[in-house]
């Protein structure tokens, strides 16, 4: 089968975002956004999913993290829905309960082509270092609507808030590994009853 990689570049007056992935990886990541909280989660989605990211951004943090995070959303989700291309062959569905110390998160997917993010997270503080919170959501918003998947994320329990957001990021990197990954038993089908999922 076709490689399954791609790259997207984004420029506007906010940011300059490069991104390169492939799905078909082993977990290599080389990220720089500038910021630092942002690259550790940015890791641990590459490392978990098994998909290989090279993401390079330069955004306006003199305005703050905002428009960083979510553009760098947009051009994975774009370099994500790329790469599958026709989704030939992909498992499609997964989901998982990701357990980190006091903290357990879950997350399921659907590669549907039919992008909607269901959030169910609170955080107990509006900042982890110098990272807003809230921006946690803004990046699977942006993920999911531009990857064209159903995501559902759900933090049953936790105090914590890096390891509710990192559960966050681990959750939906071992899903996506799963629901990309090609399913034997359908490798030359795109497995809808309509033919598409593109
Ligand atoms: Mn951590």
């Amino acid at each position: 089968m076709a490689e399954r990689r791609a790259e997207i570049s984004r420029k506007t007056n906010e940011t300059d975002v490069s991104v390169r992935v492939n799905i078909d990886g082993t977990g290599k990541s080389k990220i720089s956004t500038g910021v630092g909280f942002f690259d550790h989660m940015l890791d641990q989605l590459s490392r978990h999913s098994l998909i290989d990211m090279e993401i390079d951004v330069k955004g306006d943090l003199h305005i703050d993290d905002h428009h960083t995070v979510e553009d760098t959303g947009i051009a994975i989700g774009q370099a994500i829905s790329k790469a599958l291309g026709d989704r030939r062959g992909i498992t499609r569905y997964a989901s998982l309960d990701l357990a980190m110390d006091e903290t357990m998160t879950k997350a399921a997917v659907d590669i549907s082509g039919r992008p909607f993010l269901v959030w169910n997270v609170a955080f107990s503080a509006p900042k982890i270092g110098t990272f807003d919170t809230e921006l946690v959501r803004e990046f699977f918003q942006a993920l999911s609507q531009n990857a064209g998947i159903t995501l559902h994320i759900l933090n049953h329990y936790g105090a914590n808030n890096h390891h509710i957001a990192e559960t966050c990021f681990k959750a939906v990197a071992r899903v996506l590994r799963t629901a990309t990954e090609i399913d034997p038993r359908q490798a030359d089908r795109v497995p809808s009853t309509k033919g598409m999922l593109a």
